[in-house]
């Protein structure tokens, strides 16, 4: 349901959602199926996830929608505890709390998202929740948490043993260096296109590991970490967020093949605005992936080492991505 018809709904007291309800319609959404018109479904993601993008390929394979299918397939990561950069299992704050920011992005051009939520590990769903189910955009902290509950979302311990373990180790030299940043990146950005040709998009993250209190990267940014027009295709991020947000990247690309260039060569420029900006490129990674109306898809860095994973015609192939820098 759309934004404005909910609120029509609302305000006719025709809504009625029941504890869990809203949860369940976010994740499993197996029974919500298409029409397919031919269109071969390609899901990307950023990252080697195979399992989170062959979970997306598959879904839009078998008709689920664009956004049902990346909701879907980030969820995956958000609940790999071994994964430290998104969901449950990811990296805390510099204070021990692991806060999340997500977003989500659909073919009709309406938008979610949700930053330093804690306790809820689907925060791609909640996102959603945000987009459909209220009259705003973005909510922070408390306020999207409480409306988690009310969605029937369970509150869970996003620290896990291991990543609190490594925190306390953390904790001994209290290194913030935000700008080394090279290493630890596994945000997951996903776009997709049903058979239907639609195109929707995820990206959710926990952000940079013991970042500073309230801190928020470009990954739930509209824009930033994530952007999708329908008519033309869509992009994410993933890396030094500070630089992703001061070019709007995801937009940047997404305009760039509205002026026709590819996916490839789009995501090459987005990188290369960046880089002309810094003297100090050594120091962080920036990573896109974009997917046009075609079914082209590109993808480009900074530091060699990012690899993008493309589901197309049933097979899940890892692509390695160009980049600025040599190995
Ligand atoms: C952020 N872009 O919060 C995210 C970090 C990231 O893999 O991509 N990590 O800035």
């Amino acid at each position: 349901m759309k934004r404005r018809e909910f609120i029509i709904k609302s305000a006719q007291g025709g809504v009625a959602l029941t504890l869990g309800t809203t949860l369940l319609s976010c994740l499993d959404t197996d029974k919500k199926t298409i029409t397919m018109k031919n269109v071969s479904p390609i899901s990307i993601c950023t990252w080697g996830f195979i399992d989170a993008n062959a979970t997306a390929g598959k879904a839009l394979d078998g008709g689920m929608t664009a956004l049902d299918a990346a909701i879907k397939g980030v969820a995956v990561e958000e609940e790999n505890l071994k994964n430290t950069t998104v969901g449950k299992g990811g990296a805390p704050d510099r204070e021990g709390n692991v806060t999340l920011d997500a977003c989500v992005m659909d073919s009709s051009g309406d938008c979610g998202a949700v930053v330093c939520v804690e306790n809820i590990t689907n925060v791609a769903a909640l996102a959603r929740v945000v987009m459909e189910e209220t009259p705003h955009v973005m909510l922070a902290g408390k306020g999207a948490e409480e409306l988690a509950y009310k969605k029937g979302f369970k509150a869970e311990k996003l620290l896990t043993d291991s990543s609190e373990n490594a925190y306390r180790e953390w904790l001994k030299t209290s290194e913030y260096k935000p700008i080394i940043n090279i290493e630890n990146h596994d945000t997951i950005g996903m776009l997709c296109m049903d058979g239907n040709g639609d195109i929707a998009g995820a990206c959710t993250t926990s952000g940079l590991s013991y970042k500073m209190k309230g801190r928020v990267g470009d990954s739930p940014i509209i824009g930033s970490g994530l952007f999708i027009d329908n008519e033309i295709g869509g992009a994410a991020a993933t890396g030094m967020g500070e630089e992703i947000m001061k070019t709007v990247g995801s937009f940047l690309i997404v305009e760039l093949m509205r002026q026709g260039k590819s996916p490839q060569e789009a995501c090459e420029e987005a990188v290369q605005r960046i880089v002309a900006k810094n003297n100090n490129i050594e120091n962080f990674q920036v990573a896109y992936i974009a997917l046009n109306k075609k079914g082209e898809t590109g993808s480009f860095c900074i530091h060699p080492g990012f690899a993008m994973m493309e589901y197309k015609n049933g097979i899940n192939n890892r692509i390695e991505s160009k980049a600025v820098l040599k190995s």
